[in-house]
């Protein structure tokens, strides 16, 4: 039942439901994201896969082994290494983190996401440092000849917000290996597992596997300064500019700090924002409402190459005084694919709300029993395809009455959460 999954809003349920979970052997040391992960229950298994699920600690050696050896496995291999449709520094780097260290073992990697990269940081990254990630259109995919991969790989996701996964898997590619730090989505039945949801960034486990020698990083070579770049790139935007680190980030940032170049950090980061990313924050800050310390807005439609507008109107919407938690969302329109979908995204500086939870409770799940989004700490996103009701219409008047039908569904989902106690018809 739905009711015990949370009352986001104070978390004591589950932390309740938490301290439960096998994992205490480290109950000498703070480990405050515990209790926010209610879904990191695995632990070993029979087939040899690992999750970790405690931060502040070095990965074990066994990890750090079994990854060893899932690559010896697959020595001269062509792998594809999958990333989530927007991918973001911490994936665009810790891919290429898992492609240096695989090319140790002549395993032949390329990085490929379905989406677009949109945001001003992430193409400045990738061009700055010559990243070697490329866009895979979901139509190219079906005309290219899988049958030359022998496997795949999953870096900073969980194949859930992957449109090539499904894909990949049709055409029978197994999944070798997942290195994720949200919390556990759908098994997976991959070779190698290391999901570590208290972990704070990917590119802090990359550059753990680093630390414990899968690959030496020469301050000579020009690829591994970058990377080592793009990592502490990686893990700075996924902590917030380190605000939200913890112990294991800032040794990663401190190892990173030996090889990286700050010059090229900083021409990534003095990227600038394009003036319709500038328009759609000024949409968030006219239609916000403000309600027991959420922000809420909804942005209306928006181009397909701008939807990275959105994650950065929550971010700046969650800045205001007495606000902890934003919420900003609009319709994505893709053009070329007659595409219409929901997209969202939620920022929170609260640390008793964990954003998965929030927004699988509110959006709950499809027909298909999906969820709508999810998260990690902090953060979390969520889309909801408009099915009939897709679809570009020229008409603005047509096109304004169904934005505001999603618009009120959305708040009104929101809002129950928002403010429990208005809702005493569903209450328990
Ligand atoms: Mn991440």
């Amino acid at each position: 039942m739905q009711s015990n999954l949370l009352n986001p809003l104070n978390g004591s349920s589950i932390a309740a439901e938490s301290m439960s979970i096998d994992n205490q052997q480290n109950s000498g040391s703070v480990v405050e994201t515990q209790e926010m992960e209610p879904t990191a229950k695995q632990s070993s298994n029979a087939s040899g896969n690992y999750s970790r699920r405690v931060s502040n600690e070095r990965p074990p050696e066994r990890v750090v082994e079994l990854l060893r050896q899932t690559l010896e496995r697959h020595r001269g291999d062509r792998q594809l290494v999958l990333l989530q449709d927007f991918p973001d520094p911490d994936a665009l780097s810790g891919a290429w983190a898992y492609q240096l260290i695989a090319k140790q073992y002549n395993i032949q990697c390329e990085i490929v996401y379905a989406g677009t990269l949109s945001h001003q940081e992430n193409i400045a990254l990738v061009k700055l440092t010559g990243l070697p990630a490329r866009r895979w259109g979901i139509q190219s995919l079906k005309e290219k000849d899988l049958s030359v991969y022998q496997g795949c790989v999953l870096i900073d996701n969980q194949g859930t917000t992957c449109q090539l996964l499904p894909l990949v898997q049709q055409a029978g590619i197994p999944i070798r290996v997942v290195i994720d730090h949200h919390s556990t989505q759908n098994e997976l039945n991959a070779e190698f597992t290391d999901i570590r949801p208290s972990t704070r960034a990917t590119a802090t486990i990359l550059t753990q596997y680093l630390q414990a020698g899968l690959l030496k990083l020469d301050s000579s070579v020009s690829d591994h300064v970058k990377c080592a770049t793009a990592l502490m790139h990686g893990l700075r935007s996924d902590t917030n500019r380190l605000m939200q680190a913890q112990e294991e980030d800032f040794q990663a940032a401190g190892y990173l700090s030996r090889f990286y170049d700050a010059q090229l950090l900083n021409a990534v980061l003095q990227a600038y924002r394009s003036k319709r990313v500038m328009d759609v924050i000024e949409r968030s800050l006219t239609n916000r409402i403000v309600q027991n310390n959420f922000s809420i807005a909804g942005v209306g439609y928006l181009r397909y190459e701008d939807r990275d507008a959105i994650p950065q109107a929550a971010d700046f919407l969650v800045t205001e005084e007495n606000v902890h938690t934003a919420v900003v969302y609009g319709i994505v329109h893709d053009e070329d694919e007659e595409l219409e979908v929901v997209i969202g995204s939620l920022r929170t500086s609260k640390l008793t709300l964990d954003p998965d939870e929030f927004i699988k409770e509110a959006f709950g799940q499809d027909s298909q029993g999906r969820f709508f989004g999810g998260g990690r700490l902090s953060a979390g996103g969520f889309e909801i395809p408009m099915g009939f009701l897709g679809g570009f219409n020229e008409n603005s008047e047509y096109a304004k009455i169904k934005w505001e039908v999603f618009d009120s569904q959305i708040k009104q989902k929101l809002l129950r959460l928002v403010n429990p106690k208005d809702n005493l018809l569903h209450g328990e």
